[in-house]
């Protein structure tokens, strides 16, 4: 077997290899994606109050709080909360995570995780969906 050969051989591997993985990532819905959120903390609401995002996708969000109050922010299900905690008040922060099931919640603490309610500290809701 000459050079070329193997090499024809070693090329015709990897294009099979790659077909399989098209057809594998098709199945799955294809790649996961990276979704970036910028969210204004601004007389205790949130802007936007709401985000969504896919299974699989990774969820980076960045908030910039321009309240005189920490607000506090935090996704237990994916172990994803903000350093500390809370965004600063008149400070930033990020929070990241993997989207790895769906979920439909609030990631506002400052009275604690509970969808259902509207009026924990401060009023505000960031209600975080993942689909
Ligand atoms: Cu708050």
């Amino acid at each position: 077997m000459n050079t070329n050969t193997q090499l024809t051989i070693a090329a015709s591997i990897i294009a099979a290899a790659l077909v399989v993985a098209a057809l594998l990532l098709s199945l799955n819905g294809g790649l996961p994606s990276t979704k970036r959120f910028d969210i204004v903390m601004e007389n205790n609401s949130y802007n936007p109050s709401e985000i969504v995002a896919s299974v699989g996708d990774r969820v980076i969000i960045n908030f910039t709080n321009r309240d005189s109050v920490d607000h506090g922010i935090a996704l237990p299900q994916f172990n994803a909360t903000v350093p500390g905690g809370h965004v600063p008040a008149g400070g930033t922060a990020r929070m990241e995570f993997i989207a790895d099931r769906p979920i439909d919640t609030d990631a506002a603490v400052c009275g604690g995780p509970n969808p259902s309610d509207k009026t924990d500290d401060h009023g505000e809701e960031l209600i975080v969906r993942i689909i």
